[in-house]
């Protein structure tokens, strides 16, 4: 499903206010990263290719009682040797989704490193983090506790704003839970930002 191949990142400025945020989804390969945009673009388990370049999407989700936010997602591929272009989507990006297939606990130092990473970069400082335990249908999967503790998530700079959230593309489990989480972050961090700037004015 989807794979528009190239290495551009994106051009066009996020929309005003706070109806719509830009959100990027990151991650190793395999995690899940293409079935879970298109879990909540089709509300339905498709079936994928690697991602070679990057796919994208807007998803409208209501949050809190009435409000609806668009979402525009970028997801990027994991592979090892596209994992520099990362920082090309996240510069400027409202928040970071970052993606982990829980039932492969042998691979969760490598995300681990990779998550990390890509938060520590100067332009990602403050950025929201959802950690995404993904893969929670099956009966080999990790918790969401267990794999944040893999992560070391609690390690992250304490101007990251995080929460780790279980889910599955297969069933859509922990989705609506997680974006209405992260929206919240995204929320207070702009707040925060503006208070700032009219204390320092
Ligand atoms: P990626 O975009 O992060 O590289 P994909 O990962 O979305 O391409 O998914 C990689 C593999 O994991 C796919 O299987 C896909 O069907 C499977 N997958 C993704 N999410 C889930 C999930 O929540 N539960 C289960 N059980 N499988 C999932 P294949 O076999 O095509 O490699
Ligand atoms: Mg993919």
């Amino acid at each position: 499903m989807g794979n528009q191949l190239t290495d551009m990142a994106p051009s066009t400025p996020f929309l005003p206010g706070f109806q719509c945020v830009h959100v990027v989804v990151i991650g190793l390969d395999s995690a899940g990263k293409t079935s879970l945009l298109y879990r909540l673009k089709l509300k339905e388990f498709v079936k994928t290719i690697p991602t070679k370049g990057f796919n994208t999407e807007k998803i409208r989700v209501c949050v809190g009682a009435s409000r609806a936010v668009t979402f525009q997602v970028w997801d990027v591929g994991g592979q090892e040797k596209l994992r520099p272009l990362w920082k090309s989507y996240t510069r400027r990006t409202d928040g970071i989704v970052f993606v982990v297939d829980s039932t492969e606990q042998e691979r969760v130092e490598e995300a681990k490193v990779e998550l990390h990473k890509i938060t520590r970069t100067s332009e990602n400082q403050g950025v929201p983090v959802l950690v995404l335990a993904n893969k929670q249908d099956l009966d080999s999967a990790l918790s969401v506790g267990e794999v944040e503790k893999l992560l070391s998530a609690h390690e992250l700079s304490t101007y990251t704003l995080h929460h780790a959230q279980g889910c599955s593309a297969v069933d859509g489990r922990g989705l609506q839970a997680g974006l209405e989480k992260l929206y919240e972050m995204i929320l207070k961090r702009k707040k925060a930002a503006r208070h700032g700037r009219s204390r320092r004015r």
